[in-house]
């Protein structure tokens, strides 16, 4: 018998028990454990019904994700499933944790399913690129009908298990799982066996139902793939046999296999959870940290303040007076409402977890903290002020973290003792909603401080990439890159229009142009303005933000911007004044508007930020090309079927995105300088992702 697999007997009933830890996926030794399992217990008389059950914290997880870039070994899933369908016993599967893939597949080819009601129910597969490839887009269906299996398989959320029940996909939900599957079971030996009917799975809808219901889920899928193949596999239930569908299921999974978005977004998994364990962190030991302070209440630091309570911290929010330490209060307490009103949390949840909050105009109330978030105005002086008073106010031992999106961390080593201490917080808002944090080390952070830092993420449910100092670190320095080519690309002669809506059909959720009017042009503006007199002269400067903000106009808020808006709407139309100024900026400079192709707009944008990128990397500030992807997925809404820019320039080929990158530099050597890194993987055409490791 297998390690992964064991078996147990009480009476008549036999226990077959998974335990492969950490998520108990049903890799191949799992699968030949279970095959095996079969093969012992279909014979044995003695035993007239089976409970399929796992150790730990989850029932079968899915699949081994990692399995499919080194080709699936026998015995398949499917087959698997299937036999266990076929057996003359009952089947009983005991259901907890996170019954996701192939882990609720397995368990639609047992007989009967009970759950713990805790338990969460899903079929993630879209979600890496694939659709459910071990019988879940045809035994779903003729469980729970079209609506039920067309959401669990093409949105791929998982459902709670009074949700699954309801649909029909469990037959029971308990608070006693060992005690009333041994029920079940014993209930169940010895009766005929229920079988799945292989018929089509009835449904009333009509081929134009079928039809709108696919343009739903297209628009819903925004250029991914796999949601779309997914519910043309689950139509295929209402039309032909079992085993057919089985078929066409299986050719459906093997295609979408072999994509770049499966690639892209079976990457994405797992950089996600690389990003967490940078080489920097392994001499790094976490510190027990349960009060943090927040200094500064408004949007970031009563978001981050809600972060941290809803992660369970006792948190206190410093502010500079009585009234403004209120409306800090008003501000989480208007975030958690939002939650309760989403369905996040419960009313109770709430409160509880407001009662962890306290918020003070007494500067010395930071003095039991363990770890303090400065969140106040980002200017340097308005910083520097607080880590004066956090010299004293502290404790001498508390981590001290600056919440900043581009001030140097060091900036404020030298006002505090100990300043091993101190490292930057790059939260992005809302800070609560969004999950990417960059955790900014300076050369004297501890690397228990920085441990410590990504142990607080983790809990907070957000993602920590560790980045050195640069201006705008990871994101927002490549962003600047981005933003510049946009520029120039709109000076030469395409339209923000056209470079908005080439980005988008790209996948991105907004266009440059439209993000720039959407956070406002004075910020942007004022930065220049500051860095002009330290700017390259050799590097091409676009006026035409300036211009704009000159004639008034800072973005969506004031009505127009790059473009002008309705009052009261978001959306983005032509504005004659601004086109008139670019206009006049290209006479002025003496430009003959150029026409532009999309796919050239999309080629030159990706090539610039994979550029920045490499320099990024060549200079130790990101450590990896996965930390740069997971920045601009989680931070700046990158299209995750395509699993981030650098992901992208594999896809591409590197080679091609050098080209490229030369072409702009050859035409504009002053502005643009092609990264060494860039050079030497593009010249091989390479693979960013060889340095994943
Ligand atoms: N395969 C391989 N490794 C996995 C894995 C999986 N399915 N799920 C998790 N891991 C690893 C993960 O990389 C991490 O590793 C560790 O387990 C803990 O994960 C045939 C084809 C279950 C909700 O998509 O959603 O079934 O970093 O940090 O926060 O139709 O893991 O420690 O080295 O995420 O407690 C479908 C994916 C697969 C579920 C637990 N199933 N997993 O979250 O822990 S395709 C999924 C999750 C499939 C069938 C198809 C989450 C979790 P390391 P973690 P967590």
């Amino acid at each position: 018998m297998s390690d992964v697999v064991t078996i147990t007997r009480e009476g008549a009933v036999a226990i077959v028990t998974i335990d492969n830890p950490p998520v108990n996926a049903v890799g191949q030794a799992v699968r030949q454990g279970l095959w095996d399992a079969v093969t012992t217990l279909e014979p044995d008389t003695q035993v007239e019904a089976v409970i399929l059950a796992c150790a730990g914290n989850t029932f079968i997880a899915g699949a081994d994700i990692r399995e499919f870039d080194g080709g699936s070994m026998e015995p398949w899933l499917a087959d698997l499933i299937d036999r266990i369908h076929s057996s003359a016993k009952p089947w009983i599967a005991a259901l907890h944790g996170t019954v996701l893939g192939g882990g609720l597949e397995t368990a639609l080819g047992c007989h009967y399913r009970i759950a713990d009601r805790r338990t969460k129910i899903g079929l993630p597969e879209v979600s890496l690129g694939i659709l459910p490839g071990a019988g879940g887009t045809q035994r779903t269906p003729r469980l729970t009908g079209a609506a039920a299996a067309v959401q669990l398989v093409t949105t791929g959320v998982p459902v709670s298990a009074e949700k699954a029940l309801e649909f029909g996909l469990i037959d029971r939900v308990t608070d006693d799982l060992d005690a009333d599957t041994m029920t079940l079971a014993q209930h169940a030996a010895g009766q005929p066996v229920p079988r799945l009917d292989p018929a089509p799975a009835e449904s009333n809808l009509s081929q134009d139902d079928w039809d709108n219901l696919r343009k739903q889920v297209e628009k819903q899928a925004r250029g991914q793939l796999s949601p779309v193949r997914a519910f043309d596999a689950v139509r295929l239930a209402f039309e032909t046999p079992l085993a057919e569908g089985m078929d066409a299921e299986r050719d459906i999974f093997m295609e979408l296999k072999e994509t770049d978005q499966s690639k892209a977004l079976r990457h994405a998994f797992f950089a996600e959870r690389a990003v967490g364990k940078p080489a920097a962190l392994k001499s790094g030991t976490p510190r027990d940290i349960s009060r943090l302070a927040v200094i500064g209440g408004g949007l970031m630091g009563s978001g981050i303040a809600t972060a941290a309570l809803s992660a369970g911290y006792t948190t206190t929010i410093v502010e500079q007076s009585a009234e403004a330490a209120t409306t800090a209060r008003e501000r989480v307490a208007g975030n958690l409402a939002s939650a309760v009103k989403r369905g996040k949390i419960t009313e109770e949840a709430r409160d509880a977890t407001l009662d962890r909050l306290t918020t003070t105009d007494d500067f010395d109330a930071v003095a039991d903290a363990d770890l303090i978030i400065e969140a106040v105005f980002e200017e340097s002086d308005v910083k520097r002020a607080v880590f004066d008073k956090l010299a004293t106010a502290a404790r001498p031992d508390a981590i001290l973290a600056t919440n900043t999106s581009y001030i140097d961390p060091t900036t404020f080593t030298s006002q505090v003792p100990n300043p091993e201490r101190i490292m930057g917080l790059h939260f992005f808002s809302p800070a609560h909603i969004m999950r990417l944090v960059e955790v900014v080390r300076t050369p004297d952070t501890h690397p228990d401080v920085l441990a410590t830092g990504f142990t607080m993420a983790k809990k907070m449910r957000k993602v920590a990439v560790l980045s050195g100092i640069c201006d705008g670190f990871i994101g927002n320095r490549i962003l600047g890159a981005y933003g510049r080519m946009a520029g120039y690309l709109l000076e030469d002669g395409a339209s923000a229009a056209q470079i908005d809506g080439a980005m988008k059909d790209f996948g991105m959720p907004m266009g440059p142009f439209e993000m720039f009017d959407m956070a406002g042009l004075q910020i942007g503006y004022s930065n220049r303005k500051r860095e002009a007199a330290t700017r390259d002269p050799q590097m091409r400067y676009s006026r035409i933000a300036d211009l704009i903000v000159e004639d008034g106009a800072t973005g969506q808020k004031t009505g127009r911007g790059f473009y002008r808006y309705e009052q009261g709407s978001r959306a983005a139309l032509p504005s004659p004044e601004t086109e008139a100024l670019i206009s006049a900026e290209r006479a002025e400079k003496g430009i003959t508007p150029r026409s532009f192709e999309d796919s050239e707009i999309v080629a030159m944008l990706h090539a610039v930020q994979v550029n920045e990128a490499a320099k990024i990397l060549q200079e130790g500030i990101a450590e990896r090309p996965l930390d740069v992807d997971v920045v601009k997925m989680m931070g700046y809404g990158y299209p995750r079927w395509r699993g981030g820019p650098m992901q992208e320039a594999d896809a591409r080929g590197t080679a091609q995105v050098l080209s490229t990158m030369q072409s702009i530099a050859d035409a504009d050597p002053g502005s643009w300088h092609v990264a060494d890194l860039l050079q030497e993987i593009g010249g091989k055409n390479g693979r960013f992702a060889d340095l994943n490791t």
